[in-house]
Order: C-alpha cells, then structure tokens, then sequence
C-alpha cells in the first residue's frame, strides 16, 4: 500500500497530470499508506530528477520542464503546512534567496519551511536575487545565516560574487553562509568562500541549528 500510493503519485507526475497527482498528495496527508508528508516530498523531489533527465536527454521540451514545475510547486503548498514542527522558539534570522539569473524556487521554499518549522525567522528574497540585495538585506537584518540557492551551472559563480560584495561591505564576518542547490557541490562551495554546503533542507537547517550554540 504505501508504495502503491508513492508510485501511483510519481506515475501521476511523469503523466503531467495535475488533479491525479495532488489526489494522491491529499491522500497521503489523510494517512494513506501510513506515510508522512516528507515521504512525499521525497517522492515528488524524486520525481523532478526524472524529469530532468528527460529534458536533458532530449526527451522532453521547456514545456513539459514547466508544467512538471507548476506541479510540484502546487504539491509543495499543500505539504509545506505540514512540514517540521511548528515552531515555538526563535532561534535567529536567516536571509535566504535564489541567486542572481536563477528561478529555480522548490528547494528554496523546501528549506525555508524546514528552517521555519525549526524556529528560525526566515526572510525569503525569493528568485533571480541580485548580489547587492544580499548584502542590503544582511546589513538590514543582521542575520545568524545567509543561505543561497542555485540550480544552474551558468549562475553558480553568483556565489562567490555574492560573498566578496559581502567582504566589500564589511559584513561578511557577521554571518554565516550556507549554499545550496543542484549546481553546488560541497567543494564548490569552500572554494567560493561559504561556511558551510547542504546537500538538503534538513540538513541544512541542522547546519544552522549548530551554528546557534
Ligand atoms: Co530547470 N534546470 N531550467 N526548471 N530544472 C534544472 C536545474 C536542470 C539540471 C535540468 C536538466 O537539464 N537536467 C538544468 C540545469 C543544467 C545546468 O545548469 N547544468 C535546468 C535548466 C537548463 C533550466 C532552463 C535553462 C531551461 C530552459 O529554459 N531552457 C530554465 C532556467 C530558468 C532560470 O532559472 N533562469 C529552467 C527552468 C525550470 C522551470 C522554471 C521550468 C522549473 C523550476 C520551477 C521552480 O523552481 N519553481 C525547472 C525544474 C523543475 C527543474 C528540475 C527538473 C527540478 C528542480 C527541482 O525543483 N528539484 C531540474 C533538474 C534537477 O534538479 N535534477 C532542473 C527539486 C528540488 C526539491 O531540489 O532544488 O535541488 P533542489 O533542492 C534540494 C537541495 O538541492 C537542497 O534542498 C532541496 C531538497 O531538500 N537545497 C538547499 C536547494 N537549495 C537549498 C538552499 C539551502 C539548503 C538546501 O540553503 C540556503
């Protein structure tokens, strides 16, 4: 059953089929299957790598790219409610944003709930944020972390522009910085200067959670 209900929902996805995928969603949240809401975040996360897959070999056109998009976006709202707990303390202020030419969101939103759900204030630049409104926004909110998203390989220099705009500013030994985001990798990151590289949502906001201790 529950991996008749998580396969039905990516088969649901992969046949770009709206209604019959968030049917699925829906069921999940009335417990079908006993499975949680992050089971299907990772059914749907996982689906997004297959269509990937499909665009970049050619398979599939922007078309399909963006209605699969649309999808996921309307999966998130109805799960994003029920992600992480609701959050009792406050932990600090964490800026977050997708960097400059970039308007991939879905992994954005996905930590910004967790981070939410953790305690944390979570300023949300949202998409395509340009490197000065970075450096405005941690020199007006003086936040614990700077977190970054970027999915595409032609705007992951952002990172490290993002980060000497902060050292030219002065602020960047005021906060942390946490990248993210199909185009990172662990190694990219340390290099473009960051603190720190989360490969996912949770793990990134554990990375933060220590960074308040
Ligand atoms: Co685009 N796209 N896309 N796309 N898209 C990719 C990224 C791509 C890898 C597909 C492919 O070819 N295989 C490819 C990039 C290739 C490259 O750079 N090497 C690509 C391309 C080429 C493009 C366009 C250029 C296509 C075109 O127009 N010709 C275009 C660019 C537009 C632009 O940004 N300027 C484009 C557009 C789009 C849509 C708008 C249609 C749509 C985005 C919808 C949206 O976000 N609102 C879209 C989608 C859906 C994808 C794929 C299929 C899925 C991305 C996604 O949401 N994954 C993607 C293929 C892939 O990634 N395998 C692809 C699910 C999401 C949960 O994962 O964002 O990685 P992710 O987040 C993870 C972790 O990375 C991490 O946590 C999340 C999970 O817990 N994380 C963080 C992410 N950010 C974090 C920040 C943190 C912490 C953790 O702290 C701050």
């Amino acid at each position: 059953m529950t991996r008749d209900v998580v396969e039905q929902l990516k088969r649901a996805m992969l046949d770009l089929d709206m209604d019959a995928t968030l049917g699925f969603v829906r069921s999940i949240i009335d417990g079908a299957g006993g499975l949680a809401a992050a089971d299907a975040v990772h059914a749907v996360s996982d689906t997004l790598e297959v269509v990937g897959k499909r665009f970049q070999d050619g398979e599939w056109f922007v078309g399909e790219l963006v209605y699969a998009g649309e999808i996921a976006k309307a999966a998130m709202r109805l799960l994003a409610p029920l992600l992480g707990a609701a959050a009792t303390r406050r932990l600090g202020t964490v800026v977050v944003g997708t960097v400059a030419g970039d308007l991939h969101d879905l992994g954005k939103n996905i930590f910004v709930t967790y981070a939410r759900g953790a305690g944390f204030e979570v300023i949300d630049l949202g998409v395509d944020v340009a490197a000065q409104a970075f450096v405005d926004a941690v020199t007006r909110h003086r936040p614990l972390a700077l977190g970054m998203s970027c999915l595409l390989t032609t705007t992951a220099g952002q990172v490290g522009t993002v980060i000497t705009a902060l050292e030219r500013a002065g602020v960047r030994e005021q906060v942390k910085v946490i990248v993210g985001g199909a185009a990172i990798t662990e190694r990219f990151a340390r290099e473009a200067g960051a603190d720190s590289f989360a490969p996912d949502a949770v793990t990134g906001t554990d990375v933060i959670k220590g960074w308040c201790t």
